[in-house]
């Protein structure tokens, strides 16, 4: 694809991508999406339809360049520890490395947390022997702050498994909190500087509304479902995430990394397909959503394709509402 990248279009139309995340290294902007299968197996709650086999890194020089796709950075085959689905991934530098992050399940089938290195942000990325202790669930998103401590944020519902997790074992029958409870909120943790270990064992984030009352398990326009980022814009941590059925990306701000996050609103609103999924990204003095749709294969859940559009943040610091197709 040599034409330059169009907002709200699919970055690249040569293979299916989605889950992006996206940051600039080496002046570049890098994107690390799930690499979409192509395939007519079946599909359910499960997210059996999700069965990503690898991943490849794509590229911008910027925002009026092609995307480049520099292939397979890494491939299930060589990942010692993990049987099938590899998830949403993240990518982080620290140590003169670039740290690939993702989700698998494992051979058991139950999923767990990964890290691959590389010295390129485009990898090949080399996988660890085994997932990182003490982890699970989906969707592992890594914000490195301003005074280099590394955290990483994780989890997701239903075919994620973070309902099973409640008790902190993996208990393969449990279900969410009743729906006058309060919700699941995604599992923070510090990294070691290894940036391949968490320094203490995950906590849950706590999600609010102004009062200070918990998000309820019920309350499918706000309650976590998925899919989080951390950023931070003006002093604050910005916590954004999927709200699943309802099909939403929303936001939550914090003064702290491990929150408690206050509810704000709605960032992107429903896109074609069921699972929204995004990045935020800041290049150069404007600030960019990566999102996902299923625009390219006209509406298949697991054929989907990355897209950018600009974020815009109101003087009050609160972010203003996109519509994926006006
Ligand atoms: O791509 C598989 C799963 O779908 C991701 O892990 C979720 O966030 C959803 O986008």
């Amino acid at each position: 694809m040599n034409k330059p990248v169009q907002p709200k279009e699919p970055l690249v139309t040569h293979i299916y991508t989605a889950d992006p995340s996206a940051h600039v290294f080496e002046g570049k902007i890098y994107i690390y999406p799930s690499h979409d299968l192509d395939h007519d197996g079946p599909s359910n709650d499960n997210g059996d339809q999700y069965a990503m086999e690898d991943y490849h890194v794509l590229s911008l020089d910027d925002f009026n360049s092609p995307c480049v796709d520099h292939g397979e950075a890494l491939h299930l085959k060589d990942i010692p520890w993990a049987k099938q689905q590899l998830w949403a991934p993240d990518a982080a530098y620290k140590n003169n490395t670039y740290y690939l992050f993702f989700p698998a399940r494992d051979k058991d089938h139950v999923f767990r947390l990964g890290v691959a290195t590389s010295t390129s942000p485009a990898g090949p990325f080399t996988p660890q022997e085994n997932y990182i202790p003490g982890s699970y669930s989906i969707d592992p998103a890594v914000f490195i702050d301003e005074d280099n401590k590394a955290y990483i944020y994780f989890g997701g519902l239903w075919g994620g498994q973070l309902e099973k997790w409640q008790t902190g074992e993996f208990l393969p029958d449990a279900a969410g909190p009743a729906e006058n409870e309060p919700a699941l909120g995604p599992r923070f943790a510090e990294l070691n500087d290894d940036m391949l270990t968490f320094k203490d064992e995950p906590q849950e984030i706590k999600i609010v509304d102004e009062e200070g009352n918990p998000i309820l398990a019920g309350d499918e326009d706000r309650r976590y479902f998925e899919g989080p980022w951390v950023h931070k814009y003006n002093g604050y941590y910005y916590l954004s995430y999927s709200t699943g059925t309802t099909h939403c990306l929303v936001y939550a701000m914090s003064e702290h990394p491990q929150g408690p996050y206050v509810f704000k609103g709605k960032i992107l609103t429903p896109v074609i397909g069921w699972t929204t999924h995004h990045s935020i990204v800041q290049v150069e003095d404007k600030w960019y959503l990566f999102y996902h749709d299923c625009s390219l294969s006209d509406g298949v859940n697991h054929k989907r394709c990355v897209k950018y559009t600009e974020l815009t943040y109101n003087v009050d610091g609160t972010i203003q509402t996109i519509d994926p197709y006006k």
